[in-house]
């Protein structure tokens, strides 16, 4: 028994060696007792949509800031992937404000919504920017499409730190910086946008439903919405060769990440890091354990040669 909790507690390699971070996914505050608990080796998806949606007002820097302190000293050192405000599509705020679209997802959302407003942006980036010293932050930026906006967000955060270190407040000077891979042109293009970015994640639920054109709320759709679809696996995969060629680390915070029968081929499509709910970090860490990545690769190589998700499911029973 004693073995077995120490196991529980280790950090994940595959049987041969390879280092596979899993890590949590939070969607509150109160996430971060189970993601403890259950050993994450880090935050892979920190969504600071609640501290929006639970609030009246825009929540002030103070407010934002004493949610961030929170999860990076909870995390003591280890990676924490708090991503910037994803509104729109969805999610809505009642004081934003934001006009009422056609196509939400297909709208003014995440990004795009913080760029066309840096007032409300810049509060959470320097919210963030003071949190840093608390632990080992790495921001992430999600629906990112192109370069443009990889730098203009990179922009403001630095005009953000040249603000607060002027003022003469302490800010870490090793936070890491990446974005989300979610529309597929970013996956087809990870190539360039690898240059600008310490890191990547991968969210495959709006990947997903981008690549697929069939929105994951719609029941008449839902069949067509399936994550294992080799459409997806190869962006996955070059999103992956990308990074991997670029030397940046790459994950995946997407629902299929916590899919344990999922884990071997993801492994294999060459991710470094996989982020989940925390109930399922202790299954699919004993199942990365079992994994050897030679014959992983030569799984997902199979993978992507299928013709549907269906079929990638009975490869996987096989
Ligand atoms: C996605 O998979 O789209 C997330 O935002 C996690």
């Amino acid at each position: 028994r004693e073995a077995a909790l120490k196991e529980a507690a280790a950090d994940a390699y595959t049987a041969d060696g390879k280092r596979i971070q899993t890590f949590a996914n939070i969607g509150s505050l109160n996430d971060i007792e189970l993601a403890v608990k259950n050993h994450a080796e880090g935050v892979g998806l920190f969504r600071t949509e609640f501290l929006y949606l639970e609030s009246d007002h825009w929540p002030t820097e103070e407010e934002q800031y004493q949610a961030y302190a929170k999860v990076l000293s909870a995390f003591n050192g280890r990676p924490v992937v708090i991503r910037t405000l994803d509104i729109g599509g969805d999610k809505d705020l009642p004081y934003a404000d934001l006009p009422k679209e056609e196509n939400p997802f297909l709208g003014h959302r995440a990004i795009r919504y913080c760029l066309a407003n840096p007032d409300v942006f810049k509060t959470q980036l320097k919210a963030l920017l003071r949190a840093s010293v608390h632990g080992n932050l790495w921001i992430m930026f999600p629906m990112i499409e192109n370069l443009s906006e990889i730098r203009a967000a990179k922009a403001l955060l630095e005009e953000c730190r040249q603000e607060l270190t002027g003022a003469g407040t302490e800010v870490a000077d090793d936070i890491k910086v990446g974005i989300m891979i979610e529309v597929p042109a970013a996956a087809v293009t990870a190539d360039l946008l690898a240059k600008e970015v310490d890191f990547m994640s991968i969210g495959t639920n709006d990947l997903t439903q981008y690549t697929l054109a069939a929105d994951r709320g719609n029941e008449q759709v839902a069949h067509l919405y399936d994550a294992a679809h080799p459409a997806v696996l190869r962006l996955v995969k070059m999103t992956c060769d990308a990074a991997n060629k670029a030397g940046i680390l790459v994950g995946m915070c997407g629902e299929l990440a916590g899919d344990v029968t999922m884990t071997e081929i993801l492994v294999g499509l060459g991710l470094h890091e996989l982020s989940m709910s925390a109930s399922a970090i202790p299954e699919v860490k004993q199942r990365v354990r079992l994994i050897d990545s030679a014959k992983a690769k030569a799984l997902a190589d199979k993978a992507l040669q299928l013709e549907d998700g269906d079929q990638v499911r009975a490869l996987i029973r096989s």
